[in-house]
């Protein structure tokens, strides 16, 4: 049996269920907590239902960059900003799966393929379900993100064998107009749901550091946690401020907060992997190191995110050994369908 199994199946005895009624005083009491009994209560948890030194590998590819209608004001992608990307064409499958080839090679043992899109058209998705199929056939697990989806695009995924579909609330509901004025926040949650109701993981998280404020993580985790299921994915992301965007020169979240959101996440939602996600290629090795001992337990690997920068696979490889963290094994998740 995996290390994860293993310390999952031991630990399940006693271990807390996720709960969903949780409330947004709850989650503010959390972040209130002194720094060192808030991770110390998110260690606790996190060892009932992971072996808290595997840490789970992803590899991002954009699969279709720049060009698209959304005004999300944090992105490079917007068709609305003038951030020097150019927009590309959806990729050839052919190529997406040697990226897949290597991002294997490199010890991803999930690939996940991004496209800038508002939604995807039905021909867009006779293409992806070829990469889906082609990605799976290397026995690593997949993940798209590509936009709003109907029920029959979401069962149309599923049918492929798609994993994992990501899809941000990206703040609080209260916050998400000063972000994105394009679509609201029910309309990510109805996706959410229709990737929930055809049977696929569901990988939704957020942005820290677009000027809200601890009451808005506090509330997005809110949001969040009372899914049911619990996303089985929760990326928390720190923003990468590009230039161009409303929030190009936005301030830097300071660091313990974003350590304090990942703890709280990983207390609210025990048996999702949650992901220290963009903005690592800015964190000190030791900002890092907090937020694993947070309970984060996954993150990207590979020199790129969708467009911006990651750190470079050397430099992770140093930081795994320092840390004497080992990669979690592919379907180790213990909530995962
Ligand atoms: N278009 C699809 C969508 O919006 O769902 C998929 C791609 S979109 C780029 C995926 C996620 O990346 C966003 O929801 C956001 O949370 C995150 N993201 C985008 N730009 C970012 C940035 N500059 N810094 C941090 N996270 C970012
Ligand atoms: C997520 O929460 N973060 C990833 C993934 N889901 C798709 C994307 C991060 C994008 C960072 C900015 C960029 O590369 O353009
Ligand atoms: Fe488009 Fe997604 Fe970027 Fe928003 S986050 S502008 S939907 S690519």
């Amino acid at each position: 049996m995996p290390a994860t199994q293993e310390h999952a199946a031991s630990a399940s005895v006693n271990a807390i269920e996720p709960r969903h009624n949780w409330t947004r005083d709850e989650a503010e009491a959390l972040f209130a907590l002194p720094f060192n009994d808030l991770i110390f209560q998110a260690q606790i948890v996190h060892r009932q239902w992971f072996d808290p030194n595997e840490v789970q590998k992803s590899t991002l590819l954009s699969i279709k960059t720049g060009g698209c209608p959304e005004d999300c004001g944090y992105c490079s992608q917007s068709a609305k900003f003038e951030t020097g990307i150019k927009a590309t064409k959806l990729m050839d499958v052919d190529a997406v799966l040697e990226g897949a080839r290597r991002a294997k090679a490199s010890g991803a043992s999930r690939y996940c393929m991004g496209a800038a899109w508002r939604s995807p058209k039905d021909r867009d998705i006779d293409v992806v379900v070829e990469m889906i199929k082609g990605v799976r056939a290397m026995g690593m697990e997949t993940c798209m993100t590509l936009g709003m989806l109907t029920p029959d695009q979401a069962g149309r995924l599923k049918e492929a064998g798609l994993d994992y579909y990501n899809h941000n609330v990206d703040t609080s509901e209260e916050f998400y107009g000063e972000i994105i004025t394009t679509r609201n926040f029910e309309d990510r949650i109805e996706t959410i749901r229709h990737v929930q109701d055809a049977g696929i993981n569901v990988c939704a998280g957020g942005i820290l550091g677009m000027g809200e404020e601890i009451g808005d993580h506090a509330s997005m985790l809110v949001t969040l946690a009372n899914l049911s299921p619990q996303p089985q994915s929760v990326p928390i992301n720190m923003l990468i401020p590009i230039a161009g965007t409303p929030l190009g020169e936005a301030e830097a979240v300071d660091p313990l907060d974003f350590v304090s959101c990942i703890a709280v996440a990983r207390i609210m939602m025990p048996k999702s992997v949650v992901r220290l996600s963009a903005g690592r290629e800015w964190m000190t090795d030791e900002t890092q190191a907090l937020c694993f001992l947070a309970g984060a337990n996954s993150i990207f690997i590979g020199e790129a995110l969708l467009t911006a920068a990651n750190p470079e696979l050397s430099k992770d490889e140093k930081l795994f050994r320092r840390l004497g963290l080992k990669p979690m094994p592919a379907h180790a998740c213990p909530s995962a369908i």
